[in-house]
């Protein structure tokens, strides 16, 4: 296992499309331990392969309080079983680091996605689950939660993360 670096908003690698997964092999398994040891490193409920540089269509979420129970998806999609139920919920980011913003979402999704031997499942995710997988797959079409605020309060947080980089360097 090996700790990730995540890539931070503006980083133009965090606006590309990831691409499907069609090898189910040892690499792909060994990316999605990588991808859940930095998860829990940085204290993250998700992570997708896009925040650490890596363009496949692979996303780790653990929810558990204990932080016990790994879940792998690959190939996620999205349907919208009915699009008037929405509902806010004040996310986080790695890749934004120290902003939290309410994002509004659909509430019934189902969720078709490949386990890592390849079989296909589907789920209808509850609650908060369904949250983060949404978020996640955001990240797997180069969104990111600022793109659901105004532009100018995302400006103002590209300002603010860019000058932080620089202080750093
Ligand atoms: O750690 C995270 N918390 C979180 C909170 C609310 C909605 C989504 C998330 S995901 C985030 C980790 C992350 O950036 N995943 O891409
Ligand atoms: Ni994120």
């Amino acid at each position: 296992m090996t700790l990730r670096n995540i890539l931070v908003f503006p980083d133009p690698r965090l606006r590309e499309i990831a691409q499907e997964v069609k090898v189910f092999d040892e690499k792909l398994k060994s990316l999605s331990e990588d991808l859940l040891e930095t998860m829990y490193e940085f204290k993250g409920i998700g992570l997708a392969a896009t925040q650490i540089g890596v363009p496949k269509r692979i996303i780790v979420i653990d929810i558990s309080e204990e932080k016990d129970e790994p879940q792998v998806f690959i190939n996620p999609k999205i349907k919208i079983l009915e699009e008037e139920e929405k509902a806010g919920y004040e996310e986080g980011c790695l890749s934004v680091p120290s902003f939290y913003e309410e994002v509004i979402r659909p509430v019934n999704v189902e969720i078709s996605y490949n386990d890592l031997d390849g079989k296909e499942k589907k789920i209808k995710p509850a609650g908060l689950l369904g949250v983060v997988i949404q978020h996640e797959t955001d990240h797997l079409d180069g969104k990111l939660m600022v793109d659901y605020i105004s532009s100018t309060k995302r400006e103002r947080i590209r300002s603010k993360l860019l000058r932080l980089k620089k202080q750093k360097k």
